[in-house]
């Protein structure tokens, strides 16, 4: 048999996913998520344009030799947007593979190793108070692991904090939109590095105190430090045992990372802009980092994120793939997929989508207890109806601009 189309579909049901849709000579259908987010027509030129003609009468069981095919022929390699579109393709083909066998993916991808994925979630608040009550809401859900994010005295806004609003279950991270006839910009946010270092350790022991040891506790440095300030807090945190420490520093230049090691025992997660095993090699070879925060849609997809676990697994480092809701539920369903086959499985970020979202993609995957299931669904197990998904126009979108007091452009 072989690819007969591919499609590509944009919708914003409260955020914009770009999917991609292989239909095959046969009737098969695959979908793909290459949702990059705030970026996200670059992705979908660069498959409409570029890559879907070239993907026509192949066959589209040949997925390992199409993955090489958009990685190398095109002389230009890697980069977000180049993968993101490779990551929609890959999927789509390893969805038709396992509805082709009948089986739901992870079957396809040496069975399971595990009866369901540890699962972290975001909880945030502007005060520890505040932080603190979120976190009760998780933990009465049943979840073992929470992400903990807090306002930072003197600080405005920063992003990913919130408080939840009253009754609200979960929060949701939107790249922001412009209001109907305001300029297409982004949002901007002030910046202090040490006004954050002084009061992060207090957060910590603040959500300690409240809910005792076994609580596993994660946080996201957002890439905003330097290495020195990032093993000074990596240092600082220990004595709460973080499960881990995310993004200290941009980490574009790996080697930065010896000096956190250097400084501190805390783990160390880094990754989620990264999309290429390459990226990696200092970082596993070196055992710089402990987690591997990459995701199944900004990394190539299944086979992209499978390379990249089975060179971390000689180095017995473990997965933490991203898992934000601009990774669309098919690029969740990926991850579960994966997450549940791999033998070093770490933990799986889960923001769970909007009811919205829910609407137009129909998924599969359960959470119970705190673990995730991808379900027994054959393929990924996630449909997207396009008839809701047509009710929902594209709107540009922005991550926000990020600031030191003086105005000087920041890292976030
Ligand atoms: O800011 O996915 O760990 N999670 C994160 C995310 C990212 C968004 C950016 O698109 O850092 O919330
Ligand atoms: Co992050």
């Amino acid at each position: 048999m072989a690819i007969d189309r591919v499609d590509v579909n944009v919708t914003s049901p409260g955020r914009n996913f770009v999917t991609v849709k292989i239909t095959t000579s046969d009737g098969a259908v695959g979908w793909g998520d290459g949702t990059l987010n705030g970026r996200e027509l670059a992705v979908v030129s660069y498959l409409r344009d570029h890559v879907a003609p070239t993907l026509i009468g192949r066959d589209e069981s040949a997925i390992e030799a199409t993955w090489q095919y958009l990685y190398r022929s095109p002389y230009w390699r890697r980069g977000p947007v180049t993968m993101a579109a490779v990551a929609a393709i890959d999927m789509a083909l390893w969805d038709i593979a396992a509805k082709k066998a009948g089986v739901p993916l992870y079957q396809l991808l040496g069975g399971a190793s595990r009866t369901g994925l540890l699962a972290y979630v975001h909880a945030s608040g502007t005060t520890i108070e505040r932080l603190n009550e979120a976190v009760h809401g998780y933990v009465e859900q049943g979840f073992q692991a929470v992400r903990v994010q807090a306002g930072v005295p003197g600080l405005d806004h920063i992003y990913g904090v919130h408080d939840a609003a009253p009754g609200g279950k979960y929060e949701y991270e939107p790249a922001g939109r412009p209001a109907a006839g305001a300029p297409l910009r982004p949002t901007e946010e002030t910046w202090d590095t040490r006004a954050y270092l002084r009061h992060l350790p207090a957060v910590f022991e603040g959500v300690r105190e409240e809910f005792g040891p076994e609580l596993r506790l994660l946080h996201d440095g957002h890439h905003r430090m330097t290495p020195i300030e990032a093993a000074r807090l990596a240092r600082s945190l220990e004595p709460y045992d973080p499960f881990w420490l995310e993004d200290c520093t941009p980490g574009e230049d790996q080697s930065v990372l010896r000096l956190v090691r250097q400084h501190s025992v805390t783990p160390l997660a880094i990754g989620e802009v990264f999309n290429s095993v390459h990226d990696y090699q200092t970082l596993i070879t070196e055992r710089l980092i402990d987690y591997v925060r990459s995701s199944a849609t900004h990394a190539g997809g299944i086979t992209g994120l499978r390379q990249i676990m089975t060179f971390a697994g000689i180095y017995g480092i473990r997965s933490g793939f991203h898992g934000p809701t601009d990774v669309s539920p098919v690029g969740m369903a990926a991850h579960l997929h994966l997450g549940l086959a791999i033998h070093n499985f770490g933990i799986q970020e889960y923001m769970p989508h909007s009811e919205q979202a829910l609407q137009v993609f129909r998924t599969g995957y359960r959470v119970e207890d705190g673990l995730l299931h991808p379900g027994e669904a054959p393929g990924l197990g996630v449909e997207l109806d396009e008839e809701a998904a047509a009710a929902h126009e594209y709107a540009p979108a922005y991550l926000p601009v990020n600031r030191l007091r003086d105005g000087t452009v920041h890292d976030w």
